[in-house]
């Protein structure tokens, strides 16, 4: 109910992420309830794939802990017009948890998103999944399916927002507008082991952590010093990067089974390393090359959107440094229709 900054209330214990609501008083800050949460809007988000978290959250009158996500774009409005989708949320000492999505259709008829109650297994690790696709959010509890959303022929915006890329929230909060806090519970907490987000895409070794080699990548240079490797350090996500070293370099990949007059969306991380420019693009798809300059010595998601070409069903993109003498590096490449 309060969201605090404190690290008292968002923290890691061993490999849990705790996420902490209690009445303890804060000097200087007199409200009566503290809570902890965590996002990843403007860092991360997603549209279509499976997400799953497995956590365990205490039970009391009050409490509320959850697993939810919302939209980063508002494209529909603000909520509840572009979403809200719960993956877990559950109240006081029920024994089900509640898996939710919100839509404006619904909103006009009773104010209410619409409720799914699952069973789940009260006092222990559960695991929590979503399973998004173009015209369905399938929920699950523990692999178990539970319940469905599905987009009917016809639907718009007002039933179906669910063409937008969300990010993630955890948090533990509570409240005393609808029920009594049980103080003699005090404090909450929402233990969250892990989250996991699992998408297809159209890129292979996108993440460069297969056997410490460029495949299917092929490197492209204008001269003979440096290297277009695979390197176990400067990684955005797991052990390795791609780096491009010395002069002008490339590494490229054909990506494939692509739909013609469609628009896709190129994410990367990059970031120079003693280098002075790079960029992140994509060509041979039907339209003029695009490319997104890389200016940071700190990862930043690069992104590029185009749209094929009436006949075209591929596209090359690539990593490029320029031939000034340096390095850069690139991880974590996506590709998605958007
Ligand atoms: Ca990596």
């Amino acid at each position: 109910m309060y969201l605090t900054s404190t690290s008292n209330y968002a923290y890691q214990n061993d490999t849990n992420l705790v996420l902490k609501m209690d009445n303890a008083v804060i000097p200087g800050d007199n409200v009566p309830y503290h809570t902890g949460g965590i996002e990843t809007r403007d860092k991360f988000n997603f549209k279509y794939g499976m997400i799953e978290a497995r956590m365990k959250y205490d039970e009391g009158n009050g409490a509320w802990p959850a697993f939810w996500m919302m939209p980063q774009f508002n494209t529909y409005g603000g909520w509840p017009r572009s979403g809200e989708i719960d993956i877990c949320e559950h109240f006081n000492t029920t024994t089900t948890t509640q898996q939710n999505v919100f839509t404006y259709k619904q909103h006009l008829i009773n104010q209410k998103a619409i409720i799914y109650s699952a069973p789940y297994i009260q006092n222990a690790y559960n695991v929590y999944t979503l399973l998004w696709t173009e015209n369905s959010l399938r929920f699950f509890v523990n692999g178990k399916f539970t319940t469905s959303y599905n987009k009917a022929p016809g639907d718009t915006w007002e039933a179906w927002p669910y063409d937008q890329p969300m990010y993630i929230i955890f948090n533990q909060s509570c409240t005393d507008t609808w029920w009594y806090i049980d103080l003699n519970k005090l404090p909450f907490h929402n233990r969250v082991d892990y989250v996991r987000v699992y998408q297809a895409s159209h890129i292979y070794n996108a993440g460069f952590e297969y056997g410490n080699a460029l495949t299917p990548w092929t490197a492209w240079s204008a001269n003979q010093t440096g290297a277009v490797s695979v390197v176990n350090n400067n990684a955005h996500s797991g052990t390795n990067a791609l780096s491009l070293s010395g002069g002008e370099k490339s590494a490229e990949q054909l990506v494939t089974s692509l739909k013609p007059n469609t628009t896709y969306v190129l994410k990367a991380y990059a970031k120079l390393g003693t280098g002075t420019g790079a960029s992140v693009g994509v060509k041979n798809y039907g339209g003029t090359t695009v490319g997104s300059a890389v200016t940071s010595n700190t990862y930043t998601q690069q992104q590029i959107t185009f749209t094929t070409g009436a006949t075209n069903t591929s596209a090359l993109i690539y990593f490029y440094k320029n031939s000034v003498n340096g390095t850069a590096y690139a991880d974590d490449f996506s590709l998605e229709e958007l």
